[in-house]
């Protein structure tokens, strides 16, 4: 086990249906810590850079018009095995295939054949860390205790 930093993105379904706090709340109840968090306005640049592996797939259209309905929050989460756990909490990509109890399996849905789920999750440590250099700076993530508040 180690203290990992990952990235989560609460995509424009959470955010525009009100529930941030639900799902910032699942992090804080497993005491994991958010050590940066910021509002951000996907572009089609921005979505190439973060999606790049997806630039030329079917969906990748649909994918940036998803991304880019309204503001996203984007936090670094850290905590034991965060990366992993993470991955789990966020659940299967699929909506209907996600379990419910996980993040996609209780607020995701689809509609009109398209798939909102809610909530992107680093998929390892080298992911973790490219996704986070796009969009935090070293002096915009926090270093604390927790033992200092308890
Ligand atoms: P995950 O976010 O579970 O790691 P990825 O990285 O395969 O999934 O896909 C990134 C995002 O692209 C997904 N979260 C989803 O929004 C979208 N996506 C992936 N596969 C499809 C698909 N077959 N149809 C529509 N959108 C998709």
């Amino acid at each position: 086990m180690a203290v990992e930093r990952t990235l989560i993105i609460l995509k424009p379904d959470a955010v525009i249906r009100g529930h941030m706090g639900d799902i910032i709340q699942r992090f804080e109840q497993k005491s994991y810590r958010f050590v940066g968090m910021k509002l951000i306005q996907f572009t089609k640049e921005i979505a190439e850079k973060h999606y790049r592996e997806h630039i030329g797939k079917p969906f990748f259209e649909s994918l940036i018009s998803y991304i880019s309905m309204s503001p996203v929050l984007i936090a670094v989460v850290e905590g034991e095995d965060a990366i992993s756990v993470t991955r789990k909490m966020a659940g299967a990509t699929h909506p209907l295939k996600s379990e419910p109890g996980s993040i996609r399996g209780d607020f995701g849905f689809v509609k009109n054949d398209n798939m909102y789920n809610a909530i992107h999750a680093s998929d390892s440590q080298e992911s973790a860390e490219r996704e986070i250099g796009i969009y935090f700076g070293p002096e915009e993530l926090y270093s604390y205790d927790d033992k200092k508040v308890l």
